[in-house]
């Protein structure tokens, strides 16, 4: 049982009352403005006595662990979360009152909140999410590695007294529905209302959950704190400001023991624990450990005309098209494309050796800016009404806007800091990262299938990311071992998801290289591992919406147009079509992907094609250098692979330049 693991893994360092204080509280707090931490350490307080930690249906062990944060956090007062209509509005209206959400225009928008995050804290912040494991090695050269116990003990520093002034939400959530076979189970603490709403939409959190924790139950226990108490350790009070955060962050995981630790932050993937913290790089572990994968991957039902059906994961990196192909509307006529999940898919071998995965998730926590009706219209739809939008733009009716929503710009907005805005301002109205958080339920292409506890069979799963050059609108790797090559050498274009530099190509094997909770190196093996525990591997195919000509403009118009994609990969799953092999994985051939009707000139189709063995070549030389990171640990398969395209290439290029001297003789 975890919460017994947990409780071995911590060593007690002071014992208060009945309660065990296992973090020290010597690392004096840094709290942003002007509240300083007591240069001397204050006595431990007593705790309140009006705080109610006892929860008459939650099991001892989630009790005991509450009393433990409680304790280090000193929070005024313990509220058990339900999940409940009734206490969504409670949070809502006292978040109102508070100035960190706006109510949206009844009419326009229903049932709607605007969020304003500091303007420090709108993305993922990926130079503080640390893997503390006990060996180096064990986090790999992609992690932020720390000692364990140096770890915990910084970490009892910043969460000491964290919460005081502020309330503590006990937020018990299950990932997947409750109680399936592949689903799991967590809490998370937090002093962040917006966290707990926002718990509320993307996982099942409350009651239901918290009963299904029993004394044998594995859960995941998951800390956080905006960073910004209202009380020092001398009882000096300051007032609360709209978006309380702290310029001082930790995106902290404890793989080994299974246990989240968040601090400064109360955005999207840093305050949300089920999503990117435990779904991703915890769970991503106890793949590794228990035989199954956690993936940053969107997962979709496709029905042909013939009615047949598929089912498709796909891996891109953050804000790279997932969720916008998760809700795909084909152009191609007779098609469907049913949404499963935008975001996660847990997957694992079932009895009869096929890949089942779920969508871990219940809501969506999806990109804004470029969400249109000409571009997402299912999405457009979903959002009518009951969403929580974090840093767009406010209209003068109390609607609101974002770049890409809609072809007429807004002669006046308020911008995502609130700051008046016009078109000549120059500076985009919504943040580029602005996120909107809504039920999956909402989404007109829904399946069914997401409350499935057994999940759906894997037929195939697609790699790609945002690149400009190189990489064919489309291919299908030969087997899956050249399948686990494409995942491990997708590289992509950063985007405003996380901190850094947008636009900059970067490695992100996977789409996992922010989220795999262990080393990339045993992650890649675990993934070959896999063809021997499956009878049917999925088809593994890469793709590429976003490679541009030579004038910048995108080669490929993309959305609904990539239902023509989505065709010829079920067509080669059902075995209607053949393929061309080329140096980087078999492509269509010639009038396998269907382009009627499309408005594309036959040099630019030819263009996204393109293999040009000189610049492959160069891309091949900068894998491998990259793939030295990895050292011995590097799966000999992917070397393999590696020279196989490399021998493939060479092979291209003296077939090019004999074609050269024929054609110039
Ligand atoms: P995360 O939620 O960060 O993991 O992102 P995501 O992969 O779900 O990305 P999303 O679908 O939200 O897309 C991000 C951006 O890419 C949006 O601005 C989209 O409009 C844009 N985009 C998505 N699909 C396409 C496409 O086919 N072509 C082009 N040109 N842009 C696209
Ligand atoms: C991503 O960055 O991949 C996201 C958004 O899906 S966040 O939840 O903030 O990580
Ligand atoms: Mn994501």
């Amino acid at each position: 049982m975890l919460g017994r693991r947990t409780r071995n893994h911590h060593r007690s360092r002071r014992r208060h009352a009945d309660v065990t204080i296992e973090l020290t509280r010597d690392v004096p707090v840094q709290p942003t403005g002007a509240l300083r931490p007591a240069p001397i350490p204050a006595p431990l307080p007593q705790q309140p006595s009006r705080l109610r930690v006892q929860h008459a249906g939650a099991d001892p062990s989630v009790v005991a662990w509450v009393r433990k944060v409680a304790a280090l956090t000193e929070p005024d007062a313990v509220v058990w979360c339900d999940g409940s209509q009734e206490e969504f509005d409670r949070l809502t209206t006292q978040m109102v009152q508070a100035g960190t959400l706006v109510r949206l225009d009844e009419d326009l928008r229903p049932g709607s909140f605007l969020a304003r995050s500091a303007p420090t804290d709108v993305a993922r912040v990926e130079s503080r999410t640390f893997i503390a494991s006990h060996r180096r090695e064990d986090a790999g050269p992609t992690n932020n590695w720390r000692e364990p116990t140096a770890l915990r003990e910084e970490l009892a520093g910043v969460f000491a007294g964290s919460m005081r002034g502020r309330t503590m939400y006990v937020v018990p959530f299950s990932m997947g529905p409750v109680g399936g076979p592949i689903s799991q189970l967590g809490v998370q603490v937090t002093d962040s209302p917006y966290a707990v709403v926002s718990m509320r939409t993307m996982t099942r959190m409350g009651a239901d959950a918290l009963a299904a924790i029993g004394p044998d139950t594995t859960w995941v226990p998951a800390v956080h704190s905006v960073g910004y108490p209202l009380v020092d350790a001398v009882g000096r009070s300051r007032a609360d400001v709209a978006w309380p955060c702290n310029d001082l962050k930790y995106i902290a995981h404890f793989p080994e023991s299974r246990e989240i630790f968040s601090f400064g932050s109360g955005y999207g993937g840093n305050a949300l624990l089920g999503k990117k913290c435990f779904a991703l790089r915890i769970a991503s572990a106890m793949g590794r450990d228990e035989g199954w994968l956690a993936e940053h991957m969107l997962l979709v039902k496709v029905t042909d005309p013939q009615q047949r059906q598929f089912h498709l994961a796909a891996a891109f990196p953050s804000a790279c098209g997932k969720t916008n192909l998760a809700m795909l509307r084909p152009t191609l006529p007779g098609w469907t494309v049913e949404t499963i999940g935008d975001d996660i898919a847990w997957m694992r071998p079932d009895a009869d050796g096929r890949l089942r995965a779920i969508n871990p998730e219940a809501g969506f926590f999806g990109v804004a800016p470029g969400t249109g009706w000409s571009t997402n219209p299912t999405a457009m739809q979903m959002l009518d009404r009951d969403v929580i939008f974090t840093n767009v733009a406010l209209t003068d009716d109390g609607d609101v806007w974002w770049e890409g929503m809609t072809e007429e710009v807004p002669e006046h907005l308020l911008d995502w800091q609130g700051r008046d805005w016009t078109p000549a301002s120059g500076t985009p109205a919504a943040h580029p990262n602005a996120r909107f958080t809504v039920s999956a339920s909402q989404c007109p292409s829904i399946a069914a299938e997401l409350d499935d506890p057994q999940g759906v069979v894997v037929d195939a799963v697609l790699f790609g990311g945002r690149r400009r050059t190189n990489v064919p609108l489309v291919s299908q790797a030969p087997d899956w071992k050249a399948g686990v090559f494409l995942g491990a050498s997708v590289s992509s274009e950063q985007t405003a998801a996380a901190e850094g530099t947008v636009g900059q190509l970067r490695h992100d094997p996977f789409a996992m290289l922010p989220f795999a909770g262990y080393d990339m190196a045993d992650y890649f093996a675990h993934w070959l591992g896999m063809e021997d525990r499956l009878s049917q591997p999925p088809a593994v195919f890469g793709v590429n919406w976003f490679r541009r000509g030579d004038d910048g403009r995108f080669l490929w118009p993309g959305f609904g147009e990539n239902s023509r994609v989505v065709a010829w990969i079920c067509a080669r799953l059902a075995g209607r079509v053949g393929a061309v092999p080329t140096p980087v994985g078999l492509v269509p051939a010639a009038g396998d992907l269907d382009v009627t009707g499309l408005d594309v000139p036959a040099q630019d189709l030819t263009a996204l094609f393109a293999v040009d063995p000189a610049a492959w070549t160069a891309e091949l030389d900068e894998l491998e250098t990259y793939f030295a990171r990895f050292g011995d640990k590097l799966p000999r398969d992917l070397t393999a692979r590696l020279a196989e395209v490399r021998d493939a290439l060479r092979a291209a290029r003296w077939e090019q330049r004999r074609w050269e001297e024929w054609t110039t003789d």
